[in-house]
């Protein structure tokens, strides 16, 4: 039995033709929409439009991609990676997720404009042509959906917004990759259309080359403004020198005490005063000791200036006092070579615990540090001591660090 054909969505266009109803019609002959879909014939709609943009969002989302790897590996690096990751060059991290965020916002407006000159598409008359066709609808369906989602979930994470039930770091390294695969599936079915539009000459097709008449150009120049003020407005919470710019971002860089911003305040994580008044620094090896404040404070200091670089893409350097970490393994009898295992006397929450491979653990400006910018920390940048190393994500520079175990 033949059934009506669905009701494409309303929109306003043309009107109805009159005729009899969908079901009368469609038993006598090949089954046409009740209503025409609405017709799209302007060139922001075209495959050349749509190849311009794509492929400036094929840039981003390959960027974000792979500064979210590095930055996903060195959080989580496999057990025999650990001592393979290099603490050098010292601002690689700030750069990547500096990076990641930046490509990440681009990718936003992309996307949206991506969407409106595809979105006639949704209309396609009839909905499925045979199964390969379906496939691909299926295929370009869990693209949308992914990407959407993707950029949505990393937008709200640096405003530390968690609406939803679902861990976000999960998630979001998942849902990379679906996104992954079904763009480079996307790419491979469109590969031919891409290449004939790819550039206006279209060599090896029949095809006229394409028109980039001013409403096209229009387009592509407003889509360029458009990334340029999200990025003008927002890269100067990790690149400082445009950080006056930094109006759309959640942070500023020199907001917060100290000139640093802080992610998570002491009260947050549960630090009290009185735990800070009873602190000790205990360190575990093959000669474990332990230290009063002053007794730390006595040991021989080292400065580095490096940066605290947020995995929410806020990076501000600074200049960091403290005692060595790798003097501090040394006095508790580690073999060179050794990693480290790093404890704040934060009761609970994800970075309570840090480890660090050889290479962080060896580094001479790997600190735990006592002072910032010259002064005693604040205890929202953790006091009594934190860490600082060079090439690490924000979120494993401990604060209110109070036991060091040798691996
Ligand atoms: N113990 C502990 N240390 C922590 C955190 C935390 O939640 N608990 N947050 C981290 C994060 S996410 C960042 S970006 C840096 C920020 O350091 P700051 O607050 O001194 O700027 O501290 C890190 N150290
Ligand atoms: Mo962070």
């Amino acid at each position: 039995m033949t059934s009506p054909p669905p009701e494409p969505p309303a929109v306003p266009g043309p009107p109805a033709t009159p005729g009899p109803p969908a079901t009368v019609r469609a038993r006598g002959r090949l089954a046409l929409p009740p209503v025409r879909p609405p017709s799209f014939s302007g060139r922001l709609h075209d495959a050349r439009t749509a190849t311009s943009i794509g492929r400036w969002l094929g840039v981003a989302f390959l960027v974000c991609f792979v500064t979210g790897l590095i930055s996903h590996y060195l959080q989580h690096p496999p057990g025999w990676a650990a001592d393979l990751l290099p603490s050098r060059p010292v601002w690689g991290y700030r750069l990547s997720q500096g990076l990641h965020i930046a490509s990440g916002l681009a990718a936003i407006v992309l996307l949206l404009v991506k969407l409106w000159t595809v979105y006639p598409r949704l209309f396609a008359w009839p909905p499925v042509r045979g199964v390969l066709h379906a496939l691909e609808r299926l295929s370009v369906a869990v693209l949308v959906a992914s990407a959407v989602l993707e950029v949505f979930t990393g937008l709200l994470n640096i405003a530390e917004w968690y609406p939803w039930p679902f861990g976000f770091i999960q998630t979001h390294f998942a849902l990379a990759w679906v996104v992954t695969g079904s763009l480079l599936l996307h790419i491979a079915v469109k590969a031919p259309e891409i290449k004939a539009h790819w550039s206006r000459r279209s060599p090896g097709t029949l095809e006229l080359p394409a028109q980039d008449g001013p409403d096209r150009r229009s387009l592509m120049l407003g889509v360029g403004a458009a990334v340029g003020a999200v990025t003008l407005t927002t890269v100067g919470q990790a690149f400082t020198p445009l950080g006056s710019l930094d109006l759309l971002a959640p942070r500023h860089p020199d907001h917060g005490p100290q000139g640093l911003p802080v992610n998570r305040t002491a009260a947050a994580a549960g630090v009290t005063d009185r735990a800070v008044r009873d602190w000790r620094l205990e360190v575990r090896g093959p000669t474990p000791y332990s230290l009063t404040l002053d007794q730390l404070r006595a040991l021989p200091r080292a400065q580095s200036r490096l940066p605290i670089a947020c995995v929410e893409g806020w990076s501000v350097e600074a200049a960091w006092s403290g005692v060595r970490i790798s003097d501090l393994l040394a006095l508790a009898g580690a073999r060179p070579g050794a990693g480290l295992r790093v404890t704040s006397l934060e009761r609970s929450g994800s970075y309570r615990v840090m480890e660090m491979g050889r290479d962080y653990a060896e580094d001479p400006l790997t600190l735990l540090a006592l002072e910032l910018n010259g002064q005693v920390l604040t205890v929202d940048h953790g006091y009594p001591a934190r860490i600082i190393a060079p090439n690490r994500p924000g979120v494993l520079q401990t604060k209110w660090v109070t036991l060091l175990e040798v691996l």
